[in-house]
């Protein structure tokens, strides 16, 4: 399989659940301004709307958005845990944090990379934001995880978009659970090997 990425970027929650699940991928990085990916090729070609992550499956399928490409994975290998069984309310709820986390947070933390954002539109962002993240730090208390004590594929995904709060002048330290999850998270072995592998530590 191949994993279209930018390092850091949202293209990190499917590389980490890859790891996790402990399946063979082949990663190839996009410039994003340029629209190329590092063999040269365009990646319009590939995913037309432009941005990562893209994953071709080895069936030569190409597969777009976070949401579902984690889900892809996760059941490739279901002994990982990463992703309950199509079909059980458990996958349903998982199905739930995946979109919260696209539509919610991702959608906000990504808002405050956008070069056009102005002083009243960031305020806005992270008055809305500020209220998911309140709720997500009470409801997640002390986890471990999204789900309990599993580790599964939404973790992955909440884990990087709250990495980027540092790089985004996001104040998160007023949410410390969500400051330990991101800490707990970025201890797994497997994340870290994510992590190196996209020159991130
Ligand atoms: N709806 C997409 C959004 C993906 C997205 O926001 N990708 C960002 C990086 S995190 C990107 O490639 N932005 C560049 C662009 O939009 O041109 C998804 O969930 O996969």
């Amino acid at each position: 399989m191949d994993l279209y990425y930018k390092a850091g970027a949202c293209s990190l929650a499917p590389h980490i659940v890859a790891v996790e699940a402990g399946l063979p991928l082949n990663t190839i990085s996009v410039d994003l301004g340029t629209k190329k990916d590092a063999t040269g090729g365009d990646y319009l070609a590939v995913n037309p709307k432009g941005y990562v992550p893209a994953l071709r499956t080895d069936a030569g399928v190409v597969l777009t958005e976070v949401g579902a490409i984690l889900q892809y994975l996760g059941d490739i290998n279901p002994k990982a845990g990463l992703m309950p069984p199509a079909g059980t309310a458990a996958r349903v709820k998982q199905q739930e944090w995946l979109f919260f986390i696209s539509t919610e947070i991702h959608k906000g933390m990504g808002a405050f990379f956008n070069p056009m954002m102005t002083p009243d539109w960031r305020k806005g962002v992270e008055a809305t934001l500020g209220r998911r993240l309140a709720w997500l730090e009470k409801t997640l208390g002390d986890g471990p995880y999204l789900s309990g004590e599993t580790f599964t594929a939404a973790d992955a995904y909440l884990f990087v978009v709250l990495n980027w709060a540092k790089v985004a002048g996001y104040d998160l330290d007023k949410f410390p659970k969500l400051v330990a999850f991101r800490k707990r998270v970025s201890e797994r072995p497997k994340v870290q090997e994510a992590l190196k592998a996209e020159g991130l530590i």
